[in-house]
């Protein structure tokens, strides 16, 4: 009688099946997904196989098994390390490790004595891929030891594998469009791609910038410190320090853009307490500001008020050079005696803003975990907007004085769904339910505004603040274009017509100033620092800054989006055409020629900033360049 055997690559079946099975286990058990329907469930299942295949199918290239049981042996056991530290890291810290957080020890600190507390005996369970791997290698003796693997198994294999890969990939995309170019919360992303996958993608990423951060030094800034000096704007002798010492409360207004306001939906005021603001007596409004956001969105918007740069044409700056030098806002203001902190009820791990915070020197960071959030005050991406300000309201009170706090609102953003209480206008009637819902959550978040303001009076924290308010990027895509035309009654949305939809609206509200008025200077995000800052009577001459307060006669009325696109108080130059920017007729390029140049240039030294970490080798203090980086 033949003696039964098993088949050749058992093993390996083995393996790729135990580990599986125990990173799914791990997921369920040791982490906390907010999975929210079906699909998102099977994609975490299945995300884990496109990389065990690759891994453990390296072994297919070994010519004898037990080159091949090594191999699996070890790759089983470092991935159960790499897994192990991630649920240990996880433990204390909720969130999934990257690669800058192992060097920044700094990290560790509070780690270190809680050790023995985060680790416990039953953990060996997260190894025990391992030992089901070595026992099948001990028991499971009959198989064939000597034999080499035909290419084409090994070529259908790897095919099978890619296959996994894609279908993992195609899955995630439907559920998060962007996934891997935009959307940058680590636990999407292994939600999404699994903790293998993600820790390679890490790796990528991280390993680029560092490549080009090495190969910098600080000769590459006298060209951009030159550019800077010689483009600077006189300040405004009247307005510099005209609020010194009061607090500075900044709301970056979710997904708002200019066209809602001062406008109706069928007969519906859309922004009604922001419009009665526009003609208040105590606030500055700019009707003429524009979003400058890439990819990075929401963090962009944030990376160009802190720091007046712009930020990068791929992916997002804070994610991908959240470890660099910089000068924010925060950090100044903080130097100059501010309490400073950003308020946020969302994963501080999104946008990597826990780390991003740390390089921007921002002192604290309300995160979701400061707020108290449940099923009855949520809605679409978390905590609604008028609970939200309520509770921030309360811990402001709390906030030692003067503080700077940047407050990001929620609701207000993609899919735009509101609880019926909520809705508080109709939806509009075209064939973008997006646009259609817009209305109805703009109109929720004006309300949400209104009464932050009535709950800082009350805190008595409004009197001696000023509120800067502004849109944070557009918040309908081009994609709902024959929806917009509909809605502004034109026949299409152009090129043009599109650049000045990335108009947002900008208030500098000073309670008692009595100073208010329009403003119709051309300007965007990347001023914001600088006006910010002279209003509180802090110098910023010596700063690597490309933004020019808004409030300057010298203030150019040019802005430069983050695509190339650019709009003067003449020209709105899109679609590689230039328009006329009072009748959006196509004009002679030769009118924007000039300024073609001048966005590729500044777009060009702000990258070059961020991609050498160039800070690194600048002295603010003295406005001198330091040869040897100090930092
Ligand atoms: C997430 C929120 C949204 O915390 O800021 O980011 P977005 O998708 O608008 O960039
Ligand atoms: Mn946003």
């Amino acid at each position: 009688m033949k003696s039964w055997k098993w088949p050749k690559h058992t093993i390996l079946i083995v393996a790729i099946i135990a580990t599986w099975i125990k990173t799914a286990i791990v997921y369920r058990t040791s982490f906390e997904f907010d999975l929210e329907n079906g699909m998102q469930e099977f994609i975490l299942f299945i995300n884990p196989l496109s990389f065990l295949l690759f891994a453990y199918g390296i072994s297919l290239f070994f010519k004898t098994e037990k080159a091949r049981n090594r191999w699996i042996v070890i790759t089983s056991m470092v991935l159960s390390i790499v897994l192990y530290t991630n649920v240990a890291f996880y433990r204390f810290f909720n969130d999934f490790i990257t690669l800058p957080v192992l060097f920044q020890t700094s990290n560790f600190g509070e780690l270190g004595t809680s050790v023995a507390e985060i680790l416990n005996f039953k953990d060996l369970l997260y190894f025990i891929d391992v030992f089901v791997i070595l026992l099948a290698i001990k028991y499971l003796p009959k198989m064939e030891t000597l034999y080499s693997v035909r290419k084409e198994v090994r070529r259908a294999y790897f095919v099978l594998s890619l296959a996994v890969l894609f279908l993992n990939l195609g899955l995630s995309e439907t559920e998060r469009p962007q996934l891997l170019t935009r959307s940058f919360d680590r636990e999407l992303l292994v939600k999404n791609i699994g903790t293998y996958n993600y820790h390679l993608y890490d790796i990528y990423i991280q390993s680029k910038s560092s490549a080009q951060r090495a190969l910098a030094d600080g000769s590459e800034l006298v060209e951009v410190n030159n550019y800077v000096q010689a483009n600077q704007a006189a300040i405004n002798e009247d307005m510099f320090g005209k609020y010194q010492g009061r607090n500075l409360i900044v709301i970056q207004l979710e997904s708002l853009q200019s066209f809602v306001l001062q406008n109706d939906m069928n007969g519906y005021e859309v922004t009604p307490f922001l419009n009665s603001l526009i003609h208040d007596k105590d606030t500055y409004y700019f009707n003429n500001f524009y979003h400058q956001t890439g990819l990075g969105k929401t963090s962009d918007a944030e990376f160009l008020l802190e720091n007046s740069l712009f930020g990068l044409d791929r992916g997002a700056v804070f994610f991908t050079h959240s470890g660099n030098t910089f000068n924010s806002m925060a950090e100044k203001l903080g130097k100059n005696g501010y309490f400073t902190s950003v308020m946020h009820a969302n994963n501080k791990s999104f946008w990597n803003r826990d780390m991003t915070y740390q390089s921007l020197k921002m002192q604290k960071f309300y995160d979701i975990d400061s707020y108290d959030v449940n099923e009855d005050n949520s809605v679409n991406w978390g905590l609604k907007d008028i609970p939200f300000f309520e509770q921030s309201a309360e811990i402001m009170t709390e906030m030692p004085q003067p503080f700077y706090t940047r407050i990001i609102t929620l609701t207000n953003h993609f899919p735009f769904t509101l609880d019926e209480e909520d809705k508080m206008i109709p939806e509009y009637n075209s064939n973008s339910g997006t646009l259609n819902r817009y209305f109805q959550t703009v109109r929720y978040m004006d309300e949400a505004v209104k009464l932050f303001f009535e709950h800082l009076k009350e805190k008595g924290l409004y009197e001696n603040s000023i509120i800067v308010m502004y849109g944070d990027h557009y918040g309908i895509s081009e994609n709902h274009n024959k929806a917009m035309a509909m809605y502004l009654e034109k026949e299409e949305i152009t090129p043009y017509d599109s650049a000045l939809l990335q108009s947002v609206p900008l208030f500098i509200h000073v309670p008692g100033s009595g100073d208010g008025r329009i403003i119709e200077k051309v300007g965007g995000q990347i001023d914001l620092r600088p006006t910010i800052l002279h209003l509180l009577g802090i110098d910023t001459s010596n700063d690597m800054q490309l933004g020019a307060d808004l409030f300057s006669d010298e203030h150019e009325d040019f802005v430069i989006f983050r695509d190339g696109r650019f709009v003067t108080d003449q020209y709105v130059f899109a679609d590689q055409t230039c328009f006329d920017r009072a009748t959006g007729e196509k004009v002679d390029i030769q009118g924007c020629a000039p300024y073609i140049e001048r966005a590729q240039k500044e777009l060009g030294y702000s990258d070059k900033i961020i991609n050498g970490d160039l800070l690194r080798f600048y002295d603010e203090e003295t406005g001198n360049l330091i040869s040897e980086a100090v930092k």
